[in-house]
């Protein structure tokens, strides 16, 4: 019997996952993950959406935001201002003694999901986490005619730009990390988690194989909306979407999985799109979306594991 595997960007992922972890074993659970909005920071690798998940998962996150670790302080952040560089990226202290563990380790040789894992272990997470690659994959946004860095449009810039293309640099060379084909082909269902399908989850998708082997899968592959009521839960989707010239809305997002996922997970608000998505060929499941508290991430991952 093989396990379950979730593909997963950030925050949305990291909410769905906290759930799932409550009513399966940690240990039959595969996520894998984007690297997309992977930078290199004051010299340090930051792998953004592995920490949210793995920080989640660990009980530490900072719940409000989403991302980092709770209580953290940011003393070096300040320090580093002091001296001239740039702060726009909130690294905390503690955040930055995992970025600092894992650029270590990937200095001494170890390739990325080497680094993951070993850090999940510290951490004493049971749900393995693989990057999709050990390659580098960086998702540049283009806007106002040229490509920018992931974290530049999105933190930096604040997502204010409208989105003129979107391409996922190196994922042409990059290959899965090991273990992730594997993972797929052996799992007896497969969640795509309610992330940003163009932002979190095309580029684990633009990695070669990861598409075939889903298709390839005969477990249902569950999609969840990351959008409710016409809304992006969090970050700039709506606009991107928007701007890319598709529908931004549940249906834009089934749409979108068209021929890869089976079942799709909507919002009670967003029931009235049900017979225009279950014409792409998909079962549509409507349920609460919104998890704001850990009974509601509970609650909406029964919903993704009963789906039938
Ligand atoms: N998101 C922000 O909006 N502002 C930040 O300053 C910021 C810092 C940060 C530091 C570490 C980390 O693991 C994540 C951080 N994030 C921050 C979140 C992150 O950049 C995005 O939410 C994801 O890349 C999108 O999934």
């Amino acid at each position: 019997m093989g396990g379950i595997v979730a593909l997963a960007g950030g925050v949305g992922a990291a909410r769905l996952l906290r759930g799932l972890v409550k009513l399966v074993k940690p240990e039959d659970v595969v996520v894998i993950g984007n690297i997309g909005d992977d930078l290199e920071l004051f010299g340090l690798h930051i792998s953004p959406d592995l920490d949210i998940v793995a920080y989640t998962l660990a009980g530490i996150v900072d719940e409000e935001r989403g991302w980092g670790i709770a209580g953290d302080t940011f003393h070096c952040l300040e320090m580093l201002k002091k001296l001239g560089f740039e702060a726009w990226f909130r690294l905390g202290d503690r955040d930055l003694a995992i970025h600092i563990a894992r650029t270590m380790m990937l200095r001494e040789g170890c390739t990325l999901s080497e680094a993951t894992r070993r850090i999940c272990e510290m951490l004493g997470i049971k749900v393995r986490i693989i990057p999709v690659s050990d390659n580098p994959i960086r998702t540049r946004v283009k806007a106002n005619g040229r490509f920018l860095d992931f974290q530049d449009y999105f933190v930096k810039r604040g997502a204010v730009d409208a989105v003129e293309g979107v391409m996922f640099e190196g994922a042409d060379e990059a290959k899965p990390a090991p273990g992730v084909i594997e993972a797929i082909k052996g799992a007896k269902r497969i969640i795509i988690c309610p992330s940003n399908p163009i932002l979190s989850i095309a580029p684990i998708l633009s990695v070669s194989g990861v598409r075939e082997a889903l298709r390839g899968s005969a477990s249902p592959i569950v999609g969840v909306s990351p959008i409710i009521g016409g809304r992006a839960v969090k970050g700039p989707l709506v606009k991107v979407m928007e701007c890319l010239g598709m529908e931004a809305s549940a249906y834009g997002v089934a749409n979108f999985y068209k021929g890869l996922i089976s079942h799709f997970v909507i919002d009670r608000l967003d029931a009235w799109l049900k017979p225009r998505i279950e014409r792409l060929g998909i079962k549509v499941i409507i349920a609460d979306t919104l998890m704001k508290s850990l009974e509601d991430s509970v609650n909406l991952a029964r919903v993704v594991l009963e789906a039938d």
